[in-house]
């Protein structure tokens, strides 16, 4: 380790779709030689976030684990049933107790790079040990406009959810009402509550690093960077894509292997991300659309949020009759499976996307188009994204996951839709040149990762 290399300090919040990119900038970070303690809360929600961070730690022997436990909260006092929501407030409300753990880590941190959810709690700590104070922003830098220009939009707009009309950021494409996450036009509740409070503090932050690249998202950059959100808005800083890591790499042999007796670029791969709890109406609907597409197709069922959870086989949630009507084209699973590893195969041709942002980037690095179908959250903002960037098609009227139960005929249309266009393949195709470019030597990535250490260590 070089004495003059800074010292980083990660803290993750709850979900694989905020640790991943967590672990994967840990990972760069390493490569540019820089000393990094993880932060590691305990408990975790799920069991693949415990898995993951045993694997990067053993990975990665010369990165510190910070073990932080957290103190128990009440739900009650808490306003959210969400057990990812949940934990964000727990961490915040447990925030306090890092200021004594990061002062005694040597040598001294040059830097600390938490997650969004807990913007407005890690300030103090931040301040307290005079620590410039940085954000990983895991989702995309459209949705990070969205986050910081929305409480002046909603002081604007009187406070009430109810007269919320689109937001119109000067430069970005209006984002429509109906993309808003759903929890923000709802009042009173804890996501809510988190997204205005730091919202309100992006400006106390020192920049954003956001996993994404000019080839994909050069508008929102632009307008971030550009002081059109907000003004004193600290930098942007383009750290993406990031590539998946060695590390992840889990045992997906049977899927391997049968997409290796596939043709090229002929299976669907249909995946709703790690906290979608997809209806049982909706799964035999998805079920019965992928045989009437007539594509062969592997997908990874889910119909609770928490993994733990996940009892019941596949007969039961899918049903015995059509599990059997699907083995004649299609690969069924309910577990964990390498995604990366998945998309990045031969035979893959197309993607059935909830448009988790993680999702996308890795769509993106392997030139995978998709059809997204936004379930939560801050899907339907990415998928505006994915839809203008020419990665992949967005059917508008499919609605949120609890709003309607998408029929059978029309997925299978749409898959067809999507498989059978050359148009995004070629899209898709220029995305990952994009993205291979971004990363690649004399790119955006390394460019900016110079520039950031270069800030750590003045
Ligand atoms: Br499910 C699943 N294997 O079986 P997103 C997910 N993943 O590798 P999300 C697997 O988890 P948020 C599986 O590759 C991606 O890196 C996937 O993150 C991986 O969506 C990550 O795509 C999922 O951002 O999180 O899970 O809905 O809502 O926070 O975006």
């Amino acid at each position: 380790m070089q004495s003059d290399q800074p010292h980083i300090a990660l803290l993750p919040s709850a979900g694989m779709g905020h640790l991943t990119p967590f672990l994967r900038l840990a990972t760069l970070l390493v490569r540019r030689h820089c000393r990094v303690t993880l932060i590691t809360t305990h408990p975790t929600v799920s069991l693949s976030e415990s898995r993951l961070v045993s694997r990067f730690l053993s990975a990665f022997p010369q990165v510190t684990q910070l073990p932080f436990h957290l103190l128990p909260l009440d739900p009650s006092t808490a306003n959210s049933t969400d057990p990812f929501y949940l934990q964000f407030e727990t961490i915040r409300r447990s925030a306090h107790l890092l200021s004594p753990l990061l002062a005694t880590l040597s040598p001294p941190l040059h830097a600390l790079i938490s997650d969004v959810s807990l913007i407005s709690s890690v300030i103090p700590v931040a301040e307290t040990l005079h620590l410039p104070n940085y954000l990983l922003f895991t989702s995309s830098a459209r949705m990070f406009a969205f986050f910081s220009y929305f409480p002046t939009f909603a002081s604007k707009s009187g406070d009430d959810p109810a007269t919320f009309g689109d937001v119109k950021i000067p430069g970005l494409t209006p984002i429509p009402r109906s993309s808003f996450p759903p929890l923000l036009l709802i009042p009173d509740n804890l996501f809510g509550k988190i997204f205005r409070e730091d919202g309100c503090e992006v400006n106390k932050l020192n920049g954003f690093l956001v996993n994404t690249f000019e080839g994909l998202e050069a508008e929102s950059l632009e307008t971030l960077n550009g002081g059109k959100v907000l003004k004193g808005l600290p930098s942007v800083f383009p750290v993406g894509p990031f590539p998946p890591c060695e590390f992840e790499r889990g045992d997906c042999g049977d899927q391997l292997k049968w997409l290796d007796e596939q043709p090229a670029g002929s299976v669907v791969y249909v995946s709703f991300g790690s906290r979608t709890a997809m209806s049982r109406d909706q799964i035999r609907e998805v079920g019965d659309g992928l045989i009437k597409s007539g594509c062969r197709f592997l997908w990874v069922v889910k119909d609770k949020k928490v993994d733990k959870e996940e009892e019941e086989g596949l007969d039961e949630v899918v049903g015995l009759e059509l599990m059997e009507r699907m083995k004649a084209k299609g690969l069924v699973v309910k577990k964990w499976v390498d995604q990366p590893q998945i998309l990045g195969h031969s035979s893959v041709g197309g993607f059935v996307s909830h448009c988790g942002w993680n999702s996308v980037i890795e769509a993106a690095w392997h030139g995978v188009p998709i059809l997204a179908w936004p379930q939560i959250g801050d899907q339907k903002i990415n998928a505006e994204l994915v839809e203008a960037s020419g990665l992949g098609i967005w059917v508008t009227s499919w609605g949120w996951a609890e709003e309607v139960v998408v029929k059978g005929d029309e997925i299978g249309e749409r898959i067809r839709e999507m498989m059978g266009s050359e148009l995004l393949r070629g899209q898709a195709a220029r995305i990952r040149e994009e993205a291979r470019k971004a990363f690649g030597d004399g790119g955006s990535v390394g460019i900016t990762f110079k520039q950031l250490i270069e800030e750590w260590k003045a």
